[in-house]
């Protein structure tokens, strides 16, 4: 009888998922001036490929009338065809030249969605995206102007849900990953004023007055990716795999051959899909402020009038700094699946 038990639990402890349920993840971006974005999504893919996470759907945070249809350009060309894309439609969202979104354009990359029309507004796709799954299931990832945030925070009841903005976030985000702020000396300063917040202040201050006490956000400053140039030998030499490569030539238009672009973005990816594997430390709980020139300030919960233990921010360490370049580097040339 023992015996029968033991075999049933050892059955139990190995037929269940060694590391829990894989993170269902969102990917917000301002894919447009910067191409770090471009890299984090396509660690997205990858990492979806490895089945360590599942990709829901991409909203884009700015505005260009080529952004949906790069997006669609990269998930073809990365094996998801069908992958939901939405816009921002918001007027007071930044509008940005982009030095890359016109590959999506080239007979190199085929693809359906020609320009923004078709595509979702963002944030009815995020309300459709998070009603339709678990509670406390989904951890979007937010690698630019906080627009789609904010708007998703003043969303009322609709279709998809009878919850508002707020109280849909609180019942099924697990975490908002982040690449927002500055929270250490950088860029020969400690009053970094960082781009994603400065681009859209008022976006920012609404996603860090407003976002719910209970749902974590970890935010990557502007000195993790700082820390994490990717290396330009493996752009130029490790993605020869196909003849025309949308990830290579977007690099290439946006860095040149000759510079090693900081991995800000892939940071928040990294974490968000792998929080507990020490890729990054994490500062003490608190809560960051956003002033009206886009400082960031991150006090630490005390019990001298601080009791927010909402947000915390990334650190790293020169032995997890090369853990982590490599791992980007590696999710970052690893071919499409199919
Ligand atoms: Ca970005």
């Amino acid at each position: 009888m023992l015996k029968h038990v033991l075999l049933l639990t050892l059955m139990a402890v190995l037929s269940a998922p060694a590391f829990g349920e894989p993170p269902r993840i969102i990917f917000d971006t301002d894919i447009t001036g910067d191409v770090d974005d471009v890299l984090a999504l396509t660690m997205c893919h990858t990492l979806a490929d490895r089945g360590a996470c599942e990709l829901l759907g991409v909203t884009i945070s700015k505005t260009n009338p080529l952004t949906a249809s790069f997006v669609d350009a990269q998930n073809t060309f990365y094996g998801r065809p069908d992958l939901v894309i939405g816009v921002t439609r918001d007027a007071t969202a930044q509008k940005r030249e982009s030095k890359y979104l016109k590959l999506a354009e080239s007979a190199d990359y085929p693809h359906d969605l020609r320009n923004n029309d078709p595509a979702r507004e963002a944030v009815d796709l995020l309300r459709e995206l998070l009603a339709a799954h678990p509670d406390h299931s989904v951890s979007i990832i937010s690698v630019g102007i906080a627009s789609n945030m904010a708007n998703l925070l003043k969303s009322k009841p609709d279709a998809h849900s009878s919850l508002d903005g707020p109280a849909l976030i609180r019942q099924k985000v697990k975490l908002l990953s982040i690449m927002a702020g500055a929270f250490a000396f950088a860029n020969n300063t400690n009053y970094h004023l960082e781009a994603n917040v400065i681009n859209g202040v008022g976006f920012m201050q609404t996603v860090a007055e407003q976002w719910p006490e209970q749902v974590p956000i970890v935010w990557s400053g502007y000195e993790i990716g700082e820390a994490l140039p990717f290396p330009r030998r493996n752009i130029n030499e490790d993605l020869n795999y196909r003849s025309h490569h949308i990830v290579k030539e977007a690099y290439l238009l946006h860095s040149g051959p000759q510079h090693d672009r900081p991995c800000w973005d892939q940071s928040s990816v990294l974490y968000a899909v792998f929080p507990d594997r020490d890729y990054f430390g994490l500062s003490s709980t608190g809560r960051v402020s956003v002033a009206a020139d886009g400082f960031t300030r991150f006090s630490p919960t005390s019990k001298q009038g601080q009791l927010s233990q909402r947000d915390r921010f990334l650190t790293v360490t020169p032995t997890q700094r090369a853990r982590v370049l490599e791992a980007i580097v590696q999710l970052t040339l690893q071919p499409p699946a199919k």
